[in-house]
């Protein structure tokens, strides 16, 4: 289990923090449901976390048109990686509740470029 999870109500957690610029990041993109940032550790470079704007705590709370969205803006995020940092492949993962790995509990998916061999042992919770 992960040291820390970060279970906080809506308006108060990281993700929240983040969406109404309380703490800094590296935003690469927001629209009105979406809100795409770099991974404060990344796994490689081009790490990103594509997360609701809302406050859903995981994959059960999203609503249909978040859900279809975070998809579509991870994809588009894919190919903005793929672009700006050449990889042979492209992780996604999505982690939900703490026995999932999951530490923010603010809906989100990691989008992660890949490289054979680059030994990434994607496991979660991360270590
Ligand atoms: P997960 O374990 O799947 O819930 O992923 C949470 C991710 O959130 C983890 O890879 C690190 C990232 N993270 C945690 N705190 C911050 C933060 O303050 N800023 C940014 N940019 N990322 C964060």
């Amino acid at each position: 289990m992960p040291n820390f999870v970060d279970t906080s109500p809506p308006g108060q957690c990281i993700f929240c923090r983040l969406v109404a610029r309380e703490i800094p990041a590296a935003i690469v993109h927001e629209d009105e449901l979406t809100i795409t940032f770099m991974d404060i550790g990344q796994v490689n470079p081009g790490h990103m976390l594509v997360a609701t704007r809302r406050h859903a705590a995981n994959l059960f709370e999203l609503t249909e048109e978040e859900a279809g969205a975070v998809m579509r803006t991870s994809r588009r995020m894919a190919l903005a990686a793929q672009a700006a940092f050449p990889s042979a492949g492209l992780t996604l993962l999505q982690a939900n509740g703490a026995a999932g790995g999951q530490t923010v509990g603010h809906f989100h998916i990691h989008v992660v470029p890949r490289h054979e061999g680059d030994g990434i042992e994607l496991t979660w919770p991360r270590k």
